[in-house]
């Protein structure tokens, strides 16, 4: 089976989640979606079953426990590779990413990108009511990617995305570690060093109105941590490849 499954991870997300899911179904008819649910203690797995009955093209996977967004992400990637999507996508389920701006990222595939990233830091890209502490995060952890990684990417951490089936089998998901929103980074970290094509889309984030985010100090620390462990290990196989350059 060929087509594009966009994965939405849940946790706690019971106001939000059929308001989401019907929105992307409306904007893009063509797309299947998979709800990837870690035992939410609110109810929002059963409100993904409900929507799942009432329409083939939704799924649920269900989780006995919150393991992080990464891990979600990894268990709902596996099950749509395993059915055949040719197109994985991922969308927050509470309504940051817009639906109606899917199309945006399918252009970008069309056209060509291994991984289109919906992105707040390109030109046209923008945040709604994000309170300035979050924004300083955003971009001063974009920016740490940049110094570090020296990786040309605006907006590494974004979770807005569509992958080629192929970009997903070529950076061996078996060995990713990350599970909090490093995760992101890490998997544009790993699309850029496969050689493979990251295109940014300017799309318009929606901060939660309902809900609580999930963003803690635990998920900016094992960021900072990782990103740090990327960037130097990355460093030495730059001075590694100057000292014994590859003969041609
Ligand atoms: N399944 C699962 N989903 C998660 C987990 N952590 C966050 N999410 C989901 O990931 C998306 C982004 O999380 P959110 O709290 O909105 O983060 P923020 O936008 O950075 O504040 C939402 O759809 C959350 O419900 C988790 O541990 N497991
Ligand atoms: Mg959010």
């Amino acid at each position: 089976m060929a087509g594009t499954v966009v994965v939405v991870p849940t946790y706690d997300e019971v106001d939000n989640l059929a308001w989401v899911v019907g929105r992307l179904r409306a904007a893009q008819p063509d797309v299947d979606v998979l709800v990837v649910d870690d035992g939410s203690p609110d109810g929002t797995g059963e409100v993904a079953d409900r929507l799942a009955a009432a329409d083939p093209a939704v799924t649920v996977v269900h989780r006995s426990r919150k393991e992080g967004l990464g891990a979600a992400y990894l268990h709902g990637f596996a099950v749509a590779l395993e059915r055949g999507y040719d197109v994985v996508g991922e969308m927050d389920a509470d309504g940051s990413h817009q639906p109606e701006q899917l199309q945006r990222l399918r252009d970008a595939v069309a056209a060509g990108a291994d991984l289109a990233i919906g992105s707040r830091w390109v030109p046209g890209g923008s945040v709604r009511n994000w309170p300035l502490h979050r924004e300083l995060l955003s971009r001063g952890g974009n920016l740490y990617v940049r110094l570090l990684l020296g990786m040309d990417v605006r907006d590494a951490t974004a979770g807005y995305r569509l992958f080629r089936r192929a970009t997903l089998e070529a950076i061996d998901l078996g060995t990713v570690r990350s599970t909090g929103y490093v995760f992101q980074t890490d998997l544009a970290w790993r699309t850029v060093q496969a050689g493979l094509r990251v295109v940014e889309v300017p799309i318009e984030f929606v901060e939660r109105e309902r809900g609580e985010s999930k963003m803690s100090g635990q998920v900016a620390v094992e960021s900072l941590r990782l990103i740090t462990r990327w960037g130097l290990a990355e460093r030495r196989a730059r001075a590694g490849r100057r000292r014994h350059p590859a003969t041609r």
